[in-house]
């Protein structure tokens, strides 16, 4: 019967080194970390007990590091030849060796300083390429040998008594499976060496522009100063200062721009006197502006969580479109971003007396890459996808008439003021407290108008005056807290909001297309 040894192995080594690429690339493309093979070798040396590194560290010297990424590298090949060769017998094996290499893969990840959820992401990447490239490469070897093993058991059936076996002549499509085979590993391989180039590529330069951004020094901007009253002293209220780690991130790019603040500029241009294009240095010889604003997406169901709040530091816009001079009749802006995603912002925003700014730092520091990093724009009042332009390079002074924008072209609404909103953090989802004196407490936002007043209400009884905390302005959103005696049992809360212009929060269910989500949020608790 005809076998092809070797095949299998080659196959698993193929598939192995697919993984690897494949995880790089998008280690590289979605973070700025390195790929999962060296969040392992960080994790062995972190394992690693002291004595024991330093007494191996005094053999090998600064060849330490190298040496142990190719220690993985070798231990790896042996287990991706091997897993290949499992797959002969069956196809569950060698993924149960994926799954273990995959966990020690994520849990080298999860493990390292400042990891989100999304770094485990090129794991998942890894492990799937290694399932579907091996089952793809080896399913010619698998339908050939069952070929040849069916063609043995039919020559044994023809043999007479006494007859020996006679030597297993070349099985006519032996030569073409193997050729076959060889083409898809050649395939693999050199698909997955690009990767790995590309990968390289994307990394670095990200890398660079985020060393540059380290050190940059920015004069005008300040640090963030919670102001006083701002909390509602509620244990379990979501922070008002959202951490630029944590605040929420949503971008059609899935590899981000990385520019240098050398190489950014910003024309303005369409329905203008005259065109201007602006350096990052001409922004920083300008008066900066620096103000507290709640940012949310149109995508934020209600109770969710797409919103964020933080300092922002940067240039009036308005001052810019004026010396620009604006032409009669312009009602719209495109804005461009370096990625080529767009948004059509109302001018009499960018225009009118609210902070619209060019943003380059957020709380306090230069913009992270993910948030728009060296500019983006900020219009308090508005969501994100007919504003807040991250990486822009471009501000077209046009009409809606005459513009389409990303999101408008795929049916969502073209002017996207924020609507007013709010929610219960206090107590959790399906929370269990103590029966009597009961402790709600939120946030709620209408961004550009204010909030006068939050309400709440516990299983549909009478609306009650939370208290609400301080705001330095009407852009951000504002924690709101109460109390209410609760007997024993499951309970829902409720919570509504009114603006400064006495509008109640409607209870209204609407999904979040075409311009945000309406109605109340409620949450389920039990006391006992
Ligand atoms: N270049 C670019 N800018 C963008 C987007 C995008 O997809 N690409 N998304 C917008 C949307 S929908 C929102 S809600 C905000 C989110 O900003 P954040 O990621 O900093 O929270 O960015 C806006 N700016
Ligand atoms: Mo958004």
């Amino acid at each position: 019967m005809t076998t092809f040894r070797g095949a299998w192995s080659a196959a698993g080594l193929a598939a192995g080194a697919a993984g690897l690429a494949t995880s790089y690339f998008a280690a590289m493309a979605l973070t700025i970390r390195e790929s999962p093979v060296v969040a392992v070798a960080e994790l062995v040396i972190r394992l690693t007990p002291g004595p024991v590194a330093e007494y191996l560290i005094s053999l090998v010297g600064k060849l330490d590091k190298p040496l142990l990424l190719l220690g993985i590298f070798v231990f790896l090949g042996v287990v991706f030849a091997w897993s290949g060769r499992l797959a002969r017998r069956t196809w569950w094996a060698p993924a149960v060796v994926y799954a273990a290499l995959a966990a020690v893969g994520a849990v080298a990840v999860s493990t390292q300083r400042g990891a989100a959820a999304i770094d485990v992401l090129p794991v998942a990447v890894g492990f799937v390429t290694w399932l579907v490239t091996l089952s793809l490469l080896t399913e010619p070897l698998r339908a050939a040998e069952e070929r040849g093993a069916e063609a043995d058991r039919a020559a044994v059936d023809h043999l007479m008594p006494g007859e020996v076996m006679p030597e297993a002549g070349p099985v006519p499509d032996d030569a073409h499976t193997r050729r076959a085979f060889g083409i898809r590993v050649g395939l693999l391989v050199a698909a997955a060496g690009v990767l790995g180039v590309l990968g390289r590529v994307v990394g670095r330069g990200r890398r660079h522009v985020e060393e540059v951004r380290g050190l940059l020094r920015l004069p005008q901007v300040t640090r963030p100063a919670t102001p006083d009253g701002v909390s509602a002293g509620v244990r379990g209220i979501t922070r008002w200062m959202t951490p630029s780690d944590d605040f929420y991130r949503i971008h059609t790019a899935i590899v981000v721009p990385a520019i240098e603040p050398k190489d950014w500029t910003l024309r303005i241009h369409g329905m203008v006197e005259r065109e201007i294009t602006l350096t990052y240095d001409d922004l920083l010889d300008r008066q900066f502006t620096e103000a507290w604003v709640t940012l949310s997406c149109v995508s934020n169901e209600v109770g969710g969580n797409l919103i964020g709040n933080a300092w922002w530091s940067g240039v009036l816009l308005a001052p810019i479109l004026e010396e620009a001079g604006i032409l009669p009749g312009a009602d719209a802006v495109l804005q461009t971003s370096d990625d080529g995603w767009t948004c059509g912002t109302p001018l009499a925003a960018l225009t009118d007396s609210r902070n619209a700014m060019l943003a380059l730092a957020m709380n306090g520091r230069p913009l992270p890459i993910d948030h728009g990093f060296p500019v983006r724009t900020l219009v308090p009042g508005l969501y994100g996808y007919v504003s807040a332009t991250k990486w822009l390079r471009e501000m077209e002074v046009s009409t809606f008439a005459d513009i389409t924008a990303y999101w408008t072209e795929r049916g969502w609404g073209e002017l996207g003021p924020v609507k007013m909103s709010s929610r219960v953090d206090v107590p959790r989802s399906g929370e269990d407290v103590p029966a009597g004196e009961v402790v709600f407490g939120g946030v709620a936002w209408a961004q550009h108008t204010g909030v006068s007043e939050v309400e709440f209400s516990v299983d549909g009884g009478a609306w009650r005056a939370a208290d609400l905390a301080l705001v330095p302005n009407e852009d951000t959103w504002v924690q709101w807290s109460g109390t209410a005696d609760v007997p024993p049992g499951d309970h829902i809360v409720r919570v509504r909001a009114v603006d400064k212009n006495g509008t109640v929060q409607t209870d209204v269910e609407q999904g979040v297309l075409p311009d945000g989500a309406t109605g109340l949020h409620a949450r389920d608790f039990t006391a006992s």
